[in-house]
């Protein structure tokens, strides 16, 4: 029989080819060093380094998918799902920047833009000398995107963008947008569109006071009659399977991620329970918070093997949305018991920012929300096993 690592039970390090272990790696050296120095202070501060970027793009975690003649590495989803693992076993909101540039603004450029579109700002985005966001979400169309208000008129030389989205990851700081609208040219399907910062009538104010993710800008975006040329509009997609398409690739990223986040509160927890005495003894020599760890440590197992499996049939281009769904769902759901777990084992210092679980805790909030919330995903799934709509 083999030998048990406790830290990976089911040697999911064995699993991988050597470049995955290698990307692994050099994303977690950069996580510790470069962000896990700075994220208390910046989320107390509730401050984005715009910096980030340019350093994940030099380390080359931006659009790590992406062909390299655009920038980006060639390299797989499970790859990919490895470097969100790493940066948000510091925090989600970093994860967050991350993605979205990849998952959410490369990516469609890449799938649905045009060559011209391609060669104009993915190497950018790739560096990180640009910032992208992507705007979906409204404020009266959050898990209903079709509901969407936002309009694209025909005008003699392109199309002109009225409406607003909310919730929008990086828009405060974004040099490009991606944004989802109504075109009436198109017989009202949705089309995506991409803005650059600065063109008369677009605006992204900050949205202040998140008590989560608040080391991640988020902002809205003001689209007050913004007049674009035909060469902003995405060409090669036309519908709500557009912005669905994106979110296949963020949603699976996020699987990943939020198992860093989850392994972090569940190793914190063990080791506060290894240095901290009461009666005598160190918590962790307790029925109950060793049945806590053993807990932490089967779904963290379960939940990564879950995310390899889903990443290899990525690459092999057969994964479905709903299995996608599955482990979205499941994973965010199981980190935030993980967290919420750990912050309690560690007693009162637990609410403290030092120790750090309250803040992945307070993260895991927004995560296990955005990119379709948990309950979205179980009708999602029920409708894949019953053949009923239970949406509406
Ligand atoms: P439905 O009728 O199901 O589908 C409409 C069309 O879309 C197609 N489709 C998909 N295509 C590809 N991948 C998927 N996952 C797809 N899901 C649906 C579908 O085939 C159909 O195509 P066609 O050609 O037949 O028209 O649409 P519905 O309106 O009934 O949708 C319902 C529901 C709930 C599934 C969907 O709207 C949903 O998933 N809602 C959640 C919204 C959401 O996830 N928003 C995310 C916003 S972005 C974000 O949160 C970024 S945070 C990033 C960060 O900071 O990390
Ligand atoms: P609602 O859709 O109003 O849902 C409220 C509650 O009702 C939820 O519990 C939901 O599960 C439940 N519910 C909804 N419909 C049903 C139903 N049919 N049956 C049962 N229950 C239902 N969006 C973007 O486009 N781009 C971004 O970059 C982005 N970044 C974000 C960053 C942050 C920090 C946050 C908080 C959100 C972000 N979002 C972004 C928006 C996010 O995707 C939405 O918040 C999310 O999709 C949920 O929409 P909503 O907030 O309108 O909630």
């Amino acid at each position: 029989l083999g030998s048990f690592d406790w830290q990976d039970p089911f040697m999911l390090e064995n699993q991988l080819l050597e470049e995955e272990r290698m990307i692994s790696q050099s994303a977690r050296t950069f996580a510790q060093e470069a962000l896990q120095p700075r994220v208390i202070r910046a989320y107390a501060n509730e401050e984005t380094d715009p910096g980030i970027f340019r350093e994940m793009g030099q380390m080359g975690l931006l659009g790590t998918t992406i062909p390299e003649e655009y920038g980006g590495l060639s390299a797989g989803y499970v790859a990919y799902g490895l470097v969100a693992r790493e940066i948000e076993r510091v925090d989600s909101g970093y994860r967050s920047m991350m993605s979205v540039q990849s998952s959410l603004v490369m990516y469609p450029i890449y799938a649905y833009g045009s060559e011209d579109q391609r060669l104009k700002y993915l190497p950018g985005l790739a560096s990180g000398e640009l910032i992208g966001c992507f705007g979906l979400t409204e404020p009266d169309a959050g898990s209903d995107p079709a509901g969407m208000k936002t309009r694209a008129e025909k005008t003699a030389t392109g199309y002109r963008l009225t409406g607003s989205k909310m919730w929008i990851s990086n828009a405060p700081i974004a040099d490009v947008f991606v944004v989802w609208a109504k075109s009436e040219a198109h017989d009202g399907k949705i089309k995506g569109f991409i803005l650059d910062k600065g063109m008369k009538g677009l605006s992204a104010p900050k949205i202040t006071g998140k008590q989560s993710l608040r080391a991640s800008v988020t902002g809205e975006i003001v689209m007050d009659g913004v007049e674009v040329g035909e060469d902003a509009l995405l060409p090669h997609v036309e519908g709500l399977k557009g912005p669905f398409g994106c979110l296949n690739r963020a949603r699976y990223g996020i699987a990943w991620g939020v198992m860093g986040s989850a392994e972090f509160c569940w190793h914190a927890a063990r080791q506060y329970g290894l240095d901290r005495h009461q009666f005598r003894r160190p918590l962790a020599q307790t029925q109950l918070f060793q049945k806590k760890l053993a807990d932490m440590q089967t779904e963290v197992t379960l939940g990564l093997q879950a995310a390899l499996r889903v990443g290899r049939l990525m690459d092999e281009a057969s994964a479905a949305p709903e299995m996608i769904s599955l482990i979205k769902r499941n994973n965010c759901g199981k980190a935030l018991d993980i967290a919420r777990m750990a912050r309690d084992m560690h007693g009162g210092n637990g609410i403290s920012e030092e120790y750090q679980v309250i803040r992945h805790m307070m993260n895991l909030e927004t995560v296990n929300t955005y990119e379709g919330t948990h309950d979205v995903h179980a009708l999602i799934l029920g409708r894949a096993q019953t053949g009923l709509q239970a949406f509406f």
